[in-house]
């Protein structure tokens, strides 16, 4: 048996409306490919859309050592944040919205141009954000277990679900992102520590990779778009009761408490 693109969009959207895993695409569909998988990823998106949020940023995932060892996949992958996505700083995260939902601290580039081109490299993208600001991506992958392998996590929107945009901000021009320090708690505990570079070298490298690979799809980003650069540690799953301290070096500290 296999299956066909709007099959696996219902088996998606399906999985997040009734909070419930399923199984990777490629379980039936094993010659499943990347470029397809982001034109059903594509349609995900577009269901929330039909819903009433709208685009207000773009995640990239999987451009860490540490993640990618975590999930046993070795390439970056990306997917769009909707409004729905949005939680404010300071309110407890809601874990009845999730299936299996995760934390991981990032860094956020809020952009003041828009950002399109096959040529675009990480100084045209310090060049084209307003501010960088603390995050904290609420993961939860509609596969059970957060087994997938690429073509499945892109489809699914590389597991995109929640994010925190902490305040404040800095300039980028003048700081060097590589050696922004992270320490991240959970429960009180220390659970991970890193910096920017663990992120493709350079925060600004995990941007420029992704307008790079949109401009292959003739999309790109666009300014107020808030782009989260990808989980600097692996990702913790919480549970009602959990607290999470992500504490970032120049950036500031976001901190919630689950229920
Ligand atoms: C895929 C999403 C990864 C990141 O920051 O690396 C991601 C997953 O781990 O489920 O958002
Ligand atoms: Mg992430």
């Amino acid at each position: 048996m296999s299956i066909d693109t709007s099959q696996a969009v219902i088996q998606l959207t399906s999985a997040v409306a009734d909070r419930k895993s399923t199984t990777p695409l490629t379980n039936e569909w094993s010659d499943l490919n990347v470029e397809t998988s982001y034109d059903i990823q594509a349609q995900v998106v577009k269901a929330r859309l039909d819903q009433g949020s709208v685009i207000v940023g773009a995640k990239l995932g999987l451009t860490s050592v540490a993640k990618q060892q975590q999930m046993n996949v070795t390439e970056p992958a990306y997917g769009w944040l909707t409004s729905d996505m949005r939680i404010d700083p300071g309110q407890a995260v809601d874990t009845s919205r999730f299936i299996q939902p995760r934390v991981e601290p990032e860094i956020a580039f809020v952009l003041k141009n828009d950002l399109e081109g096959a040529h675009i490299g990480a100084a045209d993208v310090i060049a084209a954000t307003e501010f960088v600001a603390p995050a904290v991506e609420v993961i939860d992958s509609r596969y059970a277990g957060y087994k997938f392998t690429l073509p499945d996590v892109v489809a699914d929107n590389s597991s995109s679900a929640g994010f925190v945009l902490g305040g404040g901000g800095i300039d980028p021009k003048g700081v060097d992102l590589r050696l922004i320090g992270c320490a991240f708690y959970v429960n009180g505990e220390l659970v991970a520590t890193a910096a920017g570079a663990a992120l493709l070298g350079h925060p600004a490298s995990c941007v420029s990779w992704l307008v790079r690979k949109l401009a292959a799809r003739g999309e790109g980003l666009r300014a107020g778009q808030v782009i989260l650069a990808g989980a600097m540690t692996e990702a913790k799953a919480v549970t009602p009761g959990s607290s999470v301290v992500a504490a970032f070096d120049r950036l500031g500290t976001i901190e919630f408490g689950c229920i």
